[in-house]
């Protein structure tokens, strides 16, 4: 079997954990993972080369390039929703330079090497934007090419990048008068709020999910920054790892658009309070919501059509919401704060 080498940036984040486990119980895949922070002990003994570096120091990526041939690269190094809105200027270095320079680093690869890369990136429901709770109840699942005003800069963010790697993909250069060559392969799932049992996200405005079961296995109490009534769609971390593999796998024929939205189940905040205080019956949670970010979550949809993904690549979770409770994030929530 011909041994792929991977790419992942922001290897440290949630999605990251997940991935490096993912492809350490599999043969034939060398794991090169770069993040900002030194990579957690647990994920560093199941890569094959670990980085210590900057998405947005060229020179660094260009080094990279030098040393190792991508097959692909999971472009998963971000600033989320909240922490983008304290720092926009940075936000924006990091989530639009940042992904520039990775594009350009896939082209170089794929020049390098005289084949495709692939590029997989996840973008947000953030790149949605509802003008408010009124219309976001009446709206039906939105699909990909609907509501696109983002309020924030993240979504913005997000939204410009998908547009550029779709550029990437299509349009690179197009008046060269002699093509460089090279060509990226750009892929792109749009995720809901993701839930995982053993990391906690940062900076995100969905977090209040996360947050609300873990503050309960901890056995401390929450005060949750959104109103009882808010409803967004949310995927269990499994099945966040298995859409962007997934969609990684299919083949390009298959492919009607670059873009994809990914959904599972869509519980409102009192709705995961309920069903956390029933693994956790003496957990304390009370709803204290922040107007601010509250008006966010008002913005992005509370619920997606992801139909275009269960018919190009077979997208199918495996995780509704009780099973995600009942198999998945209250056995492995319990384990990981029993062992701390
Ligand atoms: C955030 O809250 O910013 C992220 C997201 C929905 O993309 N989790």
């Amino acid at each position: 079997m011909e041994t792929r080498t991977i790419l992942i940036t922001g290897a440290n984040g949630e999605i990251g954990h997940g991935l490096i486990s993912h492809f350490a119980e599999h043969d034939g895949v060398r794991v090169v993972a770069l993040d900002l922070n030194t990579l957690d002990d647990s994920s560093k003994s199941k890569c094959y080369k670990t980085y210590t570096g900057d998405i947005l120091d060229n020179r660094f990526l260009e080094s990279l390039s030098t040393a190792h041939d991508f097959d692909v690269i999971y472009h998963l190094a971000a600033l989320l929703s909240t922490r983008a809105e304290r720092q926009p200027t940075i936000a924006h270095k990091v989530n639009v330079d940042g992904t520039l320079n990775l594009l350009e680093t896939a082209i170089t690869q794929s020049r390098l090497q005289g084949k495709e890369v692939k590029m997989i990136y996840p973008s947000s429901i953030a790149v949605y934007g509802l003008p408010d709770a009124g219309a976001k109840e009446k709206a039906n699942r939105i699909g990909e090419d609907q509501c696109t005003e983002p309020r924030t800069m993240y979504g913005i963010n997000k939204l410009y990048c998908e547009r550029l790697g779709k550029y990437y993909m299509n349009y690179y250069r197009q008046l060269d008068a002699q093509p460089m060559g090279g060509k990226v392969d750009f892929r792109c799932v749009r995720f809901p709020g993701l839930i995982s049992a053993v990391t906690l996200p940062t900076g995100g405005t969905s977090d209040f999910a996360p947050e609300m079961l873990h503050q309960a296995a901890k056995g401390e109490p929450y005060d949750c920054f959104v109103r009882e009534d808010t409803r967004i769609p949310f995927m269990a971390m499994p099945d966040g790892v298995k859409a962007l593999l997934s969609l990684e796998a299919a083949p390009r024929e298959n492919l009607s658009t670059q873009i994809y939205n990914v959904g599972s189940f869509n519980p409102s905040a009192g709705e995961l309070k309920r069903r956390v205080k029933k693994a956790f019956p003496d957990a304390v949670i009370n709803f204290k919501p922040d107007l601010k970010r509250q008006a966010i979550l008002d913005s992005w949809p509370a619920d997606v059509d992801d139909s275009r993904a269960r018919k190009d690549w077979g997208w199918n979770p495996e995780y509704d919401f009780e099973r995600a409770f009942e198999e998945y994030l209250v056995p492995a929530v319990s384990q990981f704060y029993k062992r701390k």
